[in-house]
């Protein structure tokens, strides 16, 4: 049975823990609205494929599809993935699933209001109610009790490094279009009774042109405690220098809820990636969601990367940096096989495989 519960999980003895914690497994959830994905979603549905074989050959993947698509989803994933039906408006599950909370004897779940990235100021689709509801529903799937948190929030805006640090961006947190009736001590108080947090770092903004307004998860990440990694450029003409500029003046000048200072690793970028001409007519045009124009620069990152048990499933970009974040990262985890999954097709989607995934802690480490 899976209750919904009076309380906070920082009350009853729950926290979240980082990404590189072990995990039970991870969740994905299929895409399919040819309104973002091009040419009916069919090459963001080889990429998913891809991401989610990289994983499973790392920890159990639940991938969710919607009734529409189950024998397609069925069809093209390898037998070792489970399959589950579950409506939904888009595939985000880092953003509108469960963020997964434990006490190390059993796991809740914290259901945090979804609006797509902004409701109706700006945000990237119209409804969203599906989208909404799969925190719930996954939940429900696990026999996990949930606390329904009353907060706007994705996923993908904050990381924690699970002893109560967590690191976010003002950009999106504070963005009149999430909690504009709440100040960012309001926010913090939220954050800390659900996900057990005595330190909060505020970054100011996100990866330049990012649509989510500025995820923490596409500009910098705990790698473990104590040590971060942080999106780069040396290119002064690039609007980025500044923004990871100032972010890296931040990290280098505050300390992590033991007191500890930040280990701070620059990750280089990939050279500005734009929308091509065939990739933006690929997209069919609905009023309300978010033109794909031709050279438009997207959100390219390789911070947006994914941990599971034993692995990291990094994006790659055909760049000429590729080669070279993916030795940084696997230098920064030696303990880990650093695996490289082309995610163009992702990535024209809005985000990367960070956004796509969702991990479902283990109980005990
Ligand atoms: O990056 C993410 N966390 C989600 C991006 C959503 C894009 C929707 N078009």
């Amino acid at each position: 049975m899976a209750f919904l519960l009076e309380g906070t999980p920082k009350n009853d003895g729950y926290r979240m823990p980082g990404e590189f914690e072990k995990h039970a497994g991870t969740w994905m959830l299929w895409p399919e609205r040819p309104d973002n994905w091009r040419l009916g979603a069919k090459p963001a549905q080889k990429a998913f494929v891809e991401v989610a074989t990289a994983i499973s050959r790392f920890e159990p993947l639940t991938m969710a599809v919607s009734q529409a698509q189950y024998n397609n989803a069925r069809n093209l994933l390898p037998g070792n993935i489970r399959v589950v039906e579950m409506s939904n408006n888009d595939s985000w599950i880092r953003d509108c699933g469960p963020t997964f909370v434990t006490n190390g004897e059993s796991l809740r779940a914290v259901d945090w209001d979804f609006n797509a990235w902004g409701g109706l100021l700006g945000g990237l689709y119209f409804p969203w109610d599906l989208d909404d509801l799969v925190a719930q529903k996954v939940a429900d799937l696990e026999r996990v009790d949930r606390y329904k948190a009353p907060l706007v929030l994705e996923g993908g805006s904050i990381h924690v490094d699970g002893e109560g640090t967590l690191m976010t961006t003002r950009e999106c947190l504070l963005n009149e279009n999430r909690n504009p009736d709440l100040t960012q001590e309001e926010i913090e108080a939220h954050l800390s009774d659900h996900l057990n947090l005595s330190k909060f770092i505020w970054l100011n903004r996100g990866i330049y042109n990012d649509e989510t307004n500025g995820h923490v998860d596409n500009i910098c990440c705990f790698i473990r405690p104590g040590v971060v990694a942080l999106a780069w450029t040396d290119d002064k003409s690039d609007p980025q220098y500044e923004i990871s500029q100032e972010n890296y003046e931040i990290l280098q000048a505050t300390t992590d809820v033991k007191g500890r200072k930040l280990e701070v690793h620059k990750i280089y970028q990939p050279n500005p990636i734009l929308i091509t001409q065939e990739e933006s007519e690929g997209v069919d045009a609905i009023q309300g969601t978010l033109p794909r124009q031709k050279g438009d620069r997207l959100a390219a990152s390789y911070i947006n990367f994914y941990f599971c048990n034993g692995g990291v499933v990094v994006p790659q970009f055909n760049d000429p940096h590729d080669k070279l974040a993916l030795d940084q990262l696997q230098k920064l985890m030696p303990d880990r096989k650093v695996v490289g999954v082309y995610a163009r097709e992702i990535l024209l989607g809005g985000g990367n495989i960070h956004c796509i995934t969702q991990q479902q802690p283990a109980v005990k480490n």
